[in-house]
């Protein structure tokens, strides 16, 4: 039961959003208005980005970045080969408290005040990771080990250039400051970023009006509501081992966060939908985004309460079918889960005048230690002849490349890895005691991630494929996300997928204490991108989990010299896949 009533009630009394402020909200119950967009000019997209805060409700903050127009989070529009440079400026100020905590995470053997070393994790610190990009991960770049600006730094220097073959379709930004990781994002400190040129790979989406919908989750507006007295009554409400309400396996009752489309609120307990106009009709792409810190989606779009087909083209950024010698022209669905982090791209017709159209997020089911992630609608879908234009895709446009390596799902890996996320009480005898999280290489001692380790968890070899194998030893989801590379899901709690696309963050089932083995994911990781070299990080994406030590680190060594595909002293991709072993 997705609820839509109550909204007028709630708008009288919620209280909580200025507009005098830094990071300004728009009102519950809004229109959903696309971010706002920066477009590459000439082969190159340079913006200024400032990283702000302000106070939220009940001590939470808001954040976000504003770009030299004050525009709000843009989205950073480029095509494969452009060069993107950004000047990110520091003006958090932590407004919660005002205090600052400084709290140095790395050694003091690296200088103070050099944003590419310092490796100084705080509050008010900041950065930026670009989310599924393969680009190298070095400072000014895509490092997040030891990147770091601080408040009153001189503005911070992004410069790099998107791969000629990278995969049309949407990526995103945000900060990855380790240990306050989760509370940037639910204060809203990200946005997307969009490769263009969808419609050359998936023919389909050629001309179609696109939207943009960034889904965040945010610290509960009226934590101390009860539920809505329309909703079935539930478990009593408790508080998981993170400090969030905790899975009661209904789908109602309080949840662990409340959501955001496009910054319209959408708050428990009675969940005021926001308001997307299309004209009757009419066929777009939606492109959307889970940039929650912790909440996973399981997206529908209902028409008169029957689920709709969604027409996949692509996830995490990348166009499904693009090795199929037979594509089909897209692949419908009627639900799209979505783990926090990862994106899904999907054609759906619009409403007729007179339906009741609804999109809405189903619940998910995160284990018996996991969070409440409830039913809840986040958009009325409005059919109207009068809604705006939205900007179209190419209409003719030329076909993409066929890729230049061979599918991955064709190449043998060189080797197996084991992994498993775990968690632990610290003190084993105090069921309250704080949790450590761990992501762990079978073998290693579990141990939460230290910033100041020189040594890297796994060594791979560019040029390489392996496969990983990663067990969920916990009794909840985890979203493991891989910086850098993309991956097939080849096993899915012990049952083989035919998954005709690749992913950068994906699902771990969780252990119910009732099978003999853990629940597992198998990927095929690819390292044969040579931009990958160097050392980069694997985490969990529940930011809280990865804040409180579920990451590791991966150094990807250059191909040996003399061997086919060796590139390390070559900015010339190495994409033959020559060394790359057939695996049928
Ligand atoms: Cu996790």
């Amino acid at each position: 039961m997705i609820r839509v009533v109550g909204a007028i009630a709630f708008l009288l009394c919620f209280t909580g959003i200025s507009y005098s402020e830094n990071c300004p909200r728009p009102a519950i119950g809004s229109t959903v208005e696309e971010p706002p967009d920066l477009h590459s000019e000439n082969g190159v997209l340079e913006a200024r980005l400032t990283a702000y805060d302000a106070p939220g409700v009940h001590g939470s903050v808001r954040y976000c970045f504003l770009d030299a127009a004050g525009q709000e989070s843009p989205t950073l529009r480029v095509h494969p080969g452009d060069l993107v440079v950004l000047h990110l400026t520091n003006s958090l100020s932590e407004p919660g408290d005002g205090k600052t905590h400084m709290a140095p995470m790395h050694s003091s053997m690296h200088a103070p005040g050099n944003p590419c070393t310092s490796g100084m994790m705080s509050p008010v610190s900041t950065n930026l990771h670009f989310h599924g990009l393969t680009i190298p991960p070095v400072c000014h770049q895509d490092d997040v080990l030891k990147t770091s600006i601080q408040p009153g730094d001189a503005p911070f220097e992004y410069r790099f250039r998107i791969p000629d073959d990278e995969p049309p379709g949407l990526y995103w930004y945000h900060p990855h400051i380790h240990g306050f990781s989760k509370q940037q994002l639910l204060g809203g400190a990200s946005g997307a970023l969009i490769v263009e040129g969808i419609e050359r790979a998936k023919p389909a989406t050629a001309g179609l009006p696109e939207r943009v919908f960034v889904i965040r989750d945010l610290d509960l507006v009226n934590p101390d509501s009860p539920p809505s007295k329309s909703e079935p009554v539930v478990p009593k409400f408790l508080i998981d081992r993170d400090g969030d309400a905790a899975n009661n396996g209904t789908g109602f009752g309080k949840p662990a966060k409340d959501l955001s489309i496009n910054y319209v609120p959408l708050p428990y307990p009675d969940y005021p939908p926001a308001t997307i106009m299309m004209k009757p009709g009419e066929k777009q792409l939606w492109r959307i985004l889970n940039a929650s810190a912790i909440t996973y989606l399981n997206l529908q779009v209902l028409f008169n309460k029957v689920p709709q087909p969604l027409g996949l083209v692509a996830m995490d950024g990348v166009p499904m079918d693009q090795h199929n010698p037979d594509p089909m022209t897209v692949d419908p669905q009627t639900h799209i889960a979505l783990p926090p982090g990862a994106r899904v791209e999907f054609v759906v017709t619009g409403p007729k005048e007179g339906d009741n159209a609804l999109f809405v997020t189903r619940t998910v089911d995160t284990g018996p230690g996991g969070e409440n992630d409830t039913n809840r609608a986040l958009a009325i879908i409005v059919p109207s002849s009068t809604a705006p234009d939205r900007p179209r895709l190419e209409s003719k446009p030329q076909p993409l490349p066929p890729p230049s390596q061979a599918w991955l799902g064709s190449v043998a890996p060189v080797r197996v890895r084991h992994l498993y996320f775990s968690e632990k009480l610290t003190d084993p005898n105090d069921p309250t005691s704080a949790i450590e999280f761990y992501l762990t290489v079978d073998g290693q001692q579990p141990k939460m991630f230290d910033m100041n380790s020189q040594t890297p968890d796994i060594v791979a070899q560019q040029g390489t494929v392996e496969d990983w194998i990663i067990e969920n030893r916990s009794q909840e989801l985890h979203a493991f996300h891989i910086h850098q590379l993309h991956f097939l899901l080849l096993e899915y709690s012990g049952r083989q997928v035919r998954e005709d696309f690749l992913r950068d963050t994906v699902n771990v089932p969780y252990f119910n204490n009732r099978t003999l083995t853990y629940p597992s994911v198998r990927l095929r990781m690819d390292f044969r991108d040579p931009n990958m070299v160097g050392t980069f990080v694997y985490h969990c994406h529940l930011l809280e989990h990865e804040d409180k030590g579920m990451m590791g680190s991966i150094q990807v060594v250059p191909a040996p010299a003399g061997t086919p595909c060796n590139t390390a002293a070559s900015a010339s991709p190495c994409k033959d896949s020559s060394r790359a072993i057939a695996s049928q």
